[in-house]
């Protein structure tokens, strides 16, 4: 065009035929674990607990995720904290550990249609004991104990996979096939290998592994981050014949990544023939000093106020699954990219099972200009009235989110749209739709003095605000004598891995990252030989655990005492130490870290062992920890503000 004159408009034609093929849609859902990112969530007040479970699961209120993926917690960090394991020791199962049971009860109440899907990204040590793999025959009997947990709480488990990330054992997967069938659980299906696409490679020619294996499940194939644009899969994966899924997608802040999430869920089916996409993580309920504290569907890590937010990812993300179902078809006819050409953005049709209602998805994330879409619907599909929905991304005003747009009836089966750049668009026949009309209370910070007699928690689950990083810490009677309950770490020997940081002692904190002046007090007992810790001034964590900016006060059975600081590389610096009589196993003791101004104070039994002064860590929460995988207990938990 000459200078000045306006490029001609792309119009695009989408052929809605009921009769065109297209593979079978799957679902688009999000991640539970992978790790510590919903442990907020279950501690939060009501009525907000429930609204946010809403937004989430609840079919026409909000992100109406249509598969939760579930963390098989392994005591080990798998990101941004450890989560329990049912199975600390062989043998000993207890069902009601961690909080992925609870939340997929909340998924499955509001949405029985969910589908559930489980995986680990570590395991308790006895797993791997010797090889420290995860590709064992102990993890098979581990993951039949995990599914007659999941059927304990009536959860029905859809899909499971092997190892998050780690590559994959041909004949492990085909062991891990059988066991399932002879335990009565072959319905559920087995993803391989939540890694890379060289596990297709594989199955092409190992027709045992093949047929061991129902879903190619691949991470990031659209890109990791906001390079989300081009999604990829393989001639050798399409070759297979099985469905492929992103079965971990995202990454992405739960607001600045709609954009991505937007591609990502169209470009899948497009580029890869990729059928379902799951978003990592579900939700942002984890302390903010973690290392990917805003990622997810909603943010919500202030328990005590009940303050949340719901990201823009959840709009984007309903855009698709408040208008379809798993067990739906593409409508390959009805989906491609806008003009030809993938900067003008992208649509993805969808259609029921009995052929009547379809849902078109439209993103012009990239395009510059206004475009037409001319719609024609033919192969006995609803040529009724369609509703068409949308969601200006480039908005940062929640008004402009999933809003009913207009109505159109369509003539001949024919009518077309307008589309603006930066926008999602559903036009559907279905009904039903809905935006949650919840709101949040203010943020406030937690108040000291903070206390926890861990009296008042089922035995089985991590008290009140309680973040576990790594071993886990639960509430259960206490030994040495003492009545009632008190905080146990329960993982006994180092797990099968999934992070790799140079320092990875069980520890556990809690509160609020604004508490300055304060001392943190608690009662330890040794129960073997070891060296318990209090934190302070718990900063900020570095990625997948490799570090943290901390006060430690370590005592042991020996009574060897320092006060450290640790960085985020896990660089200890001891500031003070020194050796008093030693407490020894079986006995209970009392210790405190008082933090004032620069002065570090540590005292046992009530008399000071001594102090430092340093001026690195001005504020931060407060912990616990063991430094190896030593099974000591604490009680009275006491946080008391300085001045
Ligand atoms: C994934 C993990 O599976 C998740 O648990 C979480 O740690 C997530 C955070 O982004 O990362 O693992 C990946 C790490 C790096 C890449 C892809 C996946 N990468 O660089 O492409």
């Amino acid at each position: 065009p000459s200078a000045g004159a306006a490029p001609a408009a792309v119009a695009t034609a989408i052929a809605v035929n009921g009769a065109s093929g297209g593979l079978t849609f799957d679902g688009v859902g999000a991640i539970s674990g992978g790790g510590g990112n919903s442990r907020l969530l279950a501690d939060y007040p009501e009525p907000e607990r429930s609204r946010i479970l809403d937004y989430l699961f609840k079919p026409g209120y909000g992100a109406d995720l249509q598969v939760l993926k579930i963390e098989i917690g392994g005591d080990t960090n798998s990101t941004d904290g450890a989560e329990s394991s049912i199975e600390h020791s062989q043998g000993q199962v207890d069902c009601d550990q961690g909080y992925e049971w609870w939340l997929a009860e909340q998924a499955e109440a509001r949405n029985p249609n969910i589908k559930l899907y489980g995986l680990s990204w570590g395991a308790p040590g006895w797993v791997g004991s010797g090889s420290n793999t995860f590709f064992t025959s102990n993890a098979i009997t581990y993951l039949m104990d995990w599914m007659g947990c999941a059927k304990q709480h009536k959860l029905p488990i859809s899909y499971l996979g092997g190892w998050n990330e780690r590559g994959f054992d041909a004949t492990w997967y085909e062991n891990l096939k059988t066991a399932l069938v002879s335990h009565g659980y072959g319905a559920t299906k087995i993803v391989a290998a939540d890694s890379d696409w060289s596990v297709a490679d594989a199955m092409t020619t190992d027709p045992a592994f093949k047929k061991a294996v129902d879903i190619v499940g691949v991470h990031y194939p659209c890109g990791y981050l906001s390079s989300e644009s081009t999604c990829n899969s393989t001639a050798n994966a399409q070759s297979l014949g099985k469905p492929l899924w992103a079965s971990e997608n995202g990454s992405e802040d739960a607001n600045d990544g709609a954009a991505a999430t937007a591609r990502g869920i169209n470009r899948g089916y497009l580029d890869g023939k990729m059928t379902s996409y799951i978003n990592w993580p579900v939700i942002a309920a984890l302390y903010q000093n973690m290392y990917f504290s805003t990622d997810g569907m909603a943010e919500a890590s202030q328990p005590w106020s009940g303050n949340y937010s719901i990201g823009k990812n959840t709009w984007v993300t309903a855009q698709t699954t408040q208008f379809t179902q798993p067990g739906w078809h593409y409508v390959d006819s009805g989906s491609g990219y806008l003009g030809g050409n993938r900067a003008n953005g992208s649509f993805v049709t969808l259609k029921s099972t009995d052929n009547h209602d379809y849902s078109t998805v439209i993103e012009t994330m990239d395009a510059t200009a206004a475009q037409t879409a001319n719609f024609t619907v033919t192969g006995g599909l609803s040529t009724g009235k369609v509703h068409v929905w949308a969601t200006n991304v480039n908005s940062s005003n929640p008004s402009d989110y999933f809003v009913h747009q207009q109505d159109i009836t369509p003539s001949g089966g024919r009518y077309s749209l307008t589309l603006q750049p930066g926008y999602v668009y559903t036009v559907t026949t279905t009904t039903g739709q809905g935006k949650g009309t919840a709101t949040s209370p203010a943020a406030s910070a937690l108040t000291l003095p903070y206390t926890d007699t861990f009296d008042t928690h089922a035995t089985t689950t991590s008290p009140k605000y309680f973040s576990d990083m790594n071993g886990a810490f639960a509430t259960t009677s206490c030994d040495g004598g003492r009545t009632g309950q008190c905080l146990r770490q329960e993982a006994t020997s180092t797990p099968v891995r999934w992070t790799n940081e140079p320092y990875d002692g069980p520890y556990t904190f809690m509160g609020d990252s604004s508490w300055s002046n304060y001392t943190v007090t608690t009662d330890a007992y040794f129960e073997q030989s070891s060296t318990v810790e209090l934190l302070g001034r718990v900063n900020l964590q570095g990625r997948n655990d490799n570090g943290l900016d901390a006060y430690h006060f370590r005592l042991s059975d020996t009574g060897a005492w320092s006060i450290q600081k640790s960085d985020v590389n896990w660089n200890f610096t001891t500031l003070a130490s020194g050796t008093t009589t030693a407490p020894g196993t079986g006995s209970w003791h009392t210790l405190a870290l008082k933090m004032q101004g620069s002065t570090l104070t540590a005292s046992l039994d009530g008399k000071t062992l001594g102090s430092a002064v340093d001026n690195s860590y001005t504020n931060g929460q407060a912990g616990l920890g063991v430094t190896d995988y030593k099974t000591d207990e604490f009680d009275n938990f006491a946080l008391t503000p300085g001045q």
